[in-house]
């Protein structure tokens, strides 16, 4: 038996989760979630409806598309190594990690929700073809794609998208997408020539929502071909690197970072540290007012929920008011696990290149716990 994916094709953390299987060329299978196996076996030991889901031979399941990756990284080797073994590179591959999926989710949902001239049909076929079991009538598709739509766009709101910030997003999207198209002239990947951990957490917005819906697709094709081909490469399971003369799938010698990666880095300290500090600010608050919360709970009524409240900050002069999502903690925790289990010596050139690219408030952006996750939940530690 080989391992089943449960996701949909327009979901972005199992375009993350996907990315990795075919790369590591792992036999998998893609699975419906309209599948009965999924809603009736699944469904009721994850503890709420949230995919990508992992099915191995074994029937562990694993939620998560960041646990996915760890599973099979822990129990390697594999054959494309995710997690870099050099310091420098391992940073930036976690840091990439949080922002790919965490902070371009404002262009991923304003793109794809925004634009229904020319998305709308191509969304109505698309996520009821996903999320319908396979005999349901016209009716029951289309009440489907009314309901599911206006979840995310609901979930796009609360990220901070709105007809005030959208020509902010566009602008800022603009500018990610022609600082990745440079850096992506003489290298296949973030880091050289294999896919890391990085790149992964990016695939997740640019593969479903940025180069698969019509609007976003066309626009990435015409301003940024290399991303394009780049999200194209990461769907295949090859190393897809004809163009750039068939490198080696080293990483850039001697744990380097080239000047376009930092830019890419200065983009992260403008585009997202603010909103990671406002979370880890409103955290600590809720934390220090909540004392009574059990560990291992998640300190809310339910514990399937996954917002723990709204945190107003500025965003490139906007105020926005955003949903706080421990999550993000949680992949925050692991860009400073590698800073924290590094040399002396090593996180000083960590400290050297956070310095030079306005990231050096990441390591310091702690909560006062920690969150773990736990039978496929996020839940607060002693
Ligand atoms: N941290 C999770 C996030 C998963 C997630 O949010 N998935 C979305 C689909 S892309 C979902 O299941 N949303 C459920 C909903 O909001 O109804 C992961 O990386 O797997």
């Amino acid at each position: 038996m080989s391992y089943c994916l449960y996701g949909t094709p327009a979901s972005l953390y199992t375009g993350k989760a996907r990315s990795y299987l075919i790369k590591q060329r792992i036999d998998f299978e893609s699975r419906a979630v309209g599948d009965p196996h999924f809603r009736e076996d699944i469904l009721p030991k994850i503890g709420r409806w949230i995919i990508p889901v992992l099915e191995c031979p074994d029937g562990t399941l694993v939620q998560d598309s960041s646990e996915i990756i760890d599973y099979f990284e822990t129990r390697g080797p594999t054959r494309h190594p995710a997690i870099p073994s050099t310091p420098l590179h391992r940073l930036i591959g976690q840091i990439f990690e949080l922002f790919g999926g965490e902070g371009l989710l404002r262009p991923a949902m304003h793109f794809r929700w925004n634009f229904d001239d020319a998305n709308l049909a191509f969304l109505a076929r698309d996520f009821p073809a996903a999320l319908a079991p396979p005999n349901a009538t016209t009716q029951e598709r289309d009440a489907i794609f009314v309901m599911a739509s206006q979840r995310m766009r609901r979930a796009m709101a609360s990220f901070g998208v709105s007809a005030e910030t959208a020509p902010t997003i566009e602008a800022s999207y603009g500018e990610f997408l022609d600082l990745f198209e440079a850096h992506l002239k003489d290298t296949p990947y973030l880091l050289g020539g294999r896919p890391t951990i990085g790149d992964y957490g990016l695939i997740a917005p640019l593969y479903a929502h940025l180069a698969r819906d019509p609007f976003p697709a066309a626009l990435m094709k015409d301003r940024a071909h290399r991303v394009w081909r780049w999200v194209e490469r990461m769907n295949a399971p090859d190393l897809d690197y004809g163009e750039y003369g068939g490198p080696s799938p080293a990483l850039f010698e001697s744990d380097g970072v080239p000047e376009t990666l930092k830019q890419l880095l200065r983009f992260i300290a403008k585009d997202y540290l603010p909103e990671i500090e406002a979370f880890v600010g409103f955290t600590n608050s809720w934390l220090n007012a909540h004392p009574e919360i059990v560990p291992g709970t998640n300190g809310l009524p339910r514990p399937q929920d996954r917002v723990i409240g709204q945190v107003e900050f500025v965003w490139r002069g906007h105020p926005l008011r955003v949903a706080v999502l421990p999550y993000r903690l949680y992949l925050l925790q692991k860009i400073q696990a590698v800073f924290d289990g590094a040399s002396i010596l090593d996180r000083g050139r960590m400290n050297t290149l956070l310095e030079e690219t306005g990231l050096n408030a990441l390591t310091g952006l702690r909560t006062t716990r920690h969150i773990v996750r736990k039978d496929h939940l996020e839940v607060w530690s002693a």
